[in-house]
């Protein structure tokens, strides 16, 4: 039994497969990882391989791009394709009518993909496996998502090995890791929400201290990081949990690292205890200037003064403190993005992850930009339309204005003198000339702790994927 997966760059690994790939190695099956843009020719590779199954993973977003590959793949194999992720787990039937995809994973996939793999080598039925909707002789068989696994340290270490083969990869000083799955908050443009409605059990679940810090050795023990990022997406949701792995961080482990928090539980004594394990960088998601927007329509809870009290703690920790806010949200205009620069500055900002809000189907927040003439109806999900920005973005009056602006928040937040030029010159179609975000990428790495050199053949070898899968036919 031969599992092929697929990634389309080199991008980023992802850990969603480097479980799946943990639970393989542990049950001793052969699985290899093919990167679009590292092969020479996809399809004669694959066939060398001769995969019994290809494995493909969606975002809703950039989803077109696993069905133009999942498309090309069918066209010249007859390997089963199995697609997992957000993407299919909330829009199950827009993505199994595909003629292209023979099966979906729905939430979790470790227990279902490994009873999968197991019931197909041992040509036995694997029609009625939770989790997996699968088309059989003309026939959909829906199963239900099974309840959530809650001991997470019972499953096998993550294993990278297939991504490490890449040295771009196993040489980038950054390695990325997570220790723990749920939010218990529901923004109204967040997923969260929509997964906690689908799934059974406790969703806020934690790896054991021990679990992680093993987790971290075994990868120190094959290319030794300089930096780490937790994906989690809170990190300081468990205090005692917190407590014990600061702890246990600096007596073991002591490197650098960076994670993402709620600044409304973020007190004095977690910072300090934060940057004494090592803690160099936080996000957050500010979202915009507007505490009341923030609060009543986007559902975040979060107050200014929780920001400014943050920031004022980072500034005396010597923790880099950088945030997400979003751009054209209804009602929002330039003016508006102008204080949410303003804000960023005041509160000691180290740059501004900026992204044009875009509108998903199923988003909470949906009916209410129905019923305010945001929108006339719901997006709708194509799998193949790569759209563009301005396709997915609410109606405003300065959208185009806004979209320009985007390309240069950071030019606006780090140099405000540039503000009432770039203001300026977003009145024209100056965007003809390309989105570029370059001083973006720039700043990124550098709160990831990459070198600018790092950065470059980081940047180099990344884009050449996006090329790649271009040139899929
Ligand atoms: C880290 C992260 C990123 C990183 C890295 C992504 C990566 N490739 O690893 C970056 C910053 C690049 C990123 C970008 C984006 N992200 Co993101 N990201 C996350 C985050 C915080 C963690 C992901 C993670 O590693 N989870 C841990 C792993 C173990 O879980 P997993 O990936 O979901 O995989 C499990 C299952 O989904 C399933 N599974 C996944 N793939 C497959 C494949 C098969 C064959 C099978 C059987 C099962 C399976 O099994 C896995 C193990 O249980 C999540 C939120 C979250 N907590 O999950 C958001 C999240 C995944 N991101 C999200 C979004 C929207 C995006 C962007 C579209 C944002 C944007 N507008 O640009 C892009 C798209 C990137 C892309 N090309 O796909 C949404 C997705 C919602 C949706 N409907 O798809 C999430 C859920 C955030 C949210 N709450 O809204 N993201
Ligand atoms: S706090 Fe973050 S992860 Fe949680 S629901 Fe809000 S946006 Fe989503």
């Amino acid at each position: 039994m031969k599992i092929a997966f697929l990634e389309y760059s080199l991008l980023y690994e992802s850990l969603g497969f480097a479980n799946l790939m943990g639970v393989l190695k542990a049950n001793d099956y052969d699985f290899k990882l093919f990167v679009i843009s590292e092969e020479k020719d996809l399809i004669k590779s694959l066939k060398d391989y001769k995969p019994d199954l290809i494995c493909l993973t969606a975002c809703t977003g950039p989803h077109p791009m696993s069905f133009k590959i999942a498309q090309f793949i069918k066209k010249n194999m007859k390997s089963i394709i199995l697609l997992g992720g957000p993407h299919p787990t909330i829009f199950p039937e827009e993505c199994i009518k595909e003629d292209c995809i023979d099966m979906i994973c729905r939430g979790e996939g470790e227990d279902a993909f490994l009873e999968l793999v197991q019931s197909l080598e041992q040509k036995k039925d694997y029609t009625k496996i939770q989790n997996l909707w699968i088309k059989k002789e003309g026939k959909v068989y829906r199963n239900e998502i099974r309840p959530l696994r809650q001991d997470l340290d019972s499953l096998p270490f993550p294993d990278k090995s297939e991504y490490f083969k890449y040295e771009i990869i196993r040489d980038l000083p950054l390695k990325r890791f997570i220790t723990g799955y749920g939010c218990p908050y529901a923004c109204s443009f967040c997923h969260n929400p929509i997964f906690v409605q689908l799934y059974k059990g406790k969703y806020m679940r934690k790896k054991s201290v021990e679990k992680v810090i093993n987790e971290i050795e075994m990868i120190r023990r094959v290319c030794p990081p300089f930096r780490i990022h937790f994906h989690d997406d809170h990190f300081n949701f468990n205090k005692e949990w917190l407590k014990e792995f600061c702890k246990r961080f600096r007596e073991q482990v002591w490197l650098p690292w960076s994670c993402t928090v709620r600044v409304d539980i973020l007190d004095e004594k977690t910072v300090e205890m934060m940057a004494d394990a090592g803690c160099v960088g936080i996000t957050t998601g500010l979202e915009t200037h507007d505490e009341g927007y923030r609060n009543k329509i986007l559902n975040k809870f979060l107050k200014n003064k929780d920001f400014e009290k943050a920031g004022e703690l980072c500034k005396i920790y010597g923790i880099r403190h950088t945030t997400s806010i979003m751009l054209n949200l209804p009602g929002e205009d330039t003016e508006d993005i102008i204080k949410t620069i303003k804000f960023c500055r005041k509160i000691g900002i180290s740059h501004i992850r900026a992204s044009v809000y875009s509108v998903m189907a199923k988003q909470a927040i949906v009916p209410w930009l129905i019923s305010n003439g945001y929108m006339e109806t719901e997006p709708e999900i194509d799998n193949f339309k790569e759209k563009d920005i301005s396709d997915i973005t609410i109606q405003s009056r300065e959208k185009d204005q806004i979209i320009r602006m985007s390309t240069f928040i950071n030019i606006m937040f780090k140099y405000p003198f540039t503000i009432p030029i770039v203001k300026f010159l977003c009145k024209f179609p100056i965007d003809k000339f390309g989105r570029g975000r370059l001083y973006d990428g720039y700043l990124e790495s550098k709160f990831m702790g990459l070198s600018l050199w790092q950065a470059i053949k980081y940047y180099l070898r990344v884009n050449k994927g996006m090329k790649a899968y271009q040139g899929l036919r």
